[in-house]
């Protein structure tokens, strides 16, 4: 069976996850953080030359960043695609999944950082500075962009579910763990998109096992 390295509170790690479960995959998880001493473990390096997680590894094939594992899962699993067929209309879909993976990573991860893992694993109590120009500066472009994006329906890209829609509610569900959601009176479209996304079986299959673990279960 399968294994996908990384623990399940990483939104890349999330992505994969999602895949897996949309393609229904069985998959075993070893979640490994990505922090000495576990990411500097050589077998893991192997996997994963940066250190970063999620890695993936199917038999004796390894490869790391979610985004080349979506793709791997892709050809490896076809159905359901998470590609759109149309070029035009899966190049924009990649381009979102880029975004997510940036920008709205960018926004949204420092508040996730001083809500959970400052306190989590550091013992430490959030800096509401950093929050503050997070949710002031950085959300609102993003989030406008994506408002923008969408046209009302379940999905970024076309008629159903892609990398777009992937990479994005993963990043909206971290944002949810940091106690946060679209504003929907400033981003309705968003608001709407991002409560039938995360309310997706596969969304909340993933889920459990991340309550379980912020819960230190
Ligand atoms: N582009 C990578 C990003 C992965 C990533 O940044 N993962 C974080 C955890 S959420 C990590 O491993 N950080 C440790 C590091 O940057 O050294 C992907 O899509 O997989």
């Amino acid at each position: 069976m399968p294994t996908l390295h990384g623990i399940p509170v990483s939104p890349f790690v999330r992505k994969v996850r999602i895949a897996l479960q949309e393609k229904s995959i069985s998959y075993e998880i070893n979640p490994v953080a990505p922090v000495p001493p576990a990411n500097d473990d050589p077998k893991f390096r192997a996997m994963s030359p940066l250190g970063k997680v999620p890695a993936y590894e199917d038999g004796d094939f390894s490869i790391s960043d979610s985004s080349v594992i979506l793709a791997y899962l892709d050809r490896t699993n076809p159905a359901p695609s998470i590609y759109p067929q149309d070029a035009q209309a899966c190049a924009r879909a990649t381009w979102l999944e880029e975004f997510a993976d940036s920008s709205l990573a960018e926004a949204v991860g420092p508040i996730f950082f001083q809500r959970i893992v400052a306190k989590a694993f550091f013992q430490r109590e959030p800096d509401q500075a950093v929050i503050d120009q997070a949710m002031g500066e950085r959300i609102p472009p993003a989030f406008d962009y994506l408002e923008g994006q969408l046209n009302g329906g379940d999905f970024l890209v076309g008629d159903q579910l892609s990398v777009a829609d992937i990479a994005t509610g993963s990043m909206l569900r971290t944002f949810r763990i940091a106690g946060e959601s679209p504003d929907s009176a400033r981003w309705p479209k968003l608001a709407a998109y991002a409560e039938q996304l995360l309310g997706r079986a596969s969304f909340k299959e993933c889920a459990i096992a991340e309550d379980a673990m912020l819960k230190g279960g």
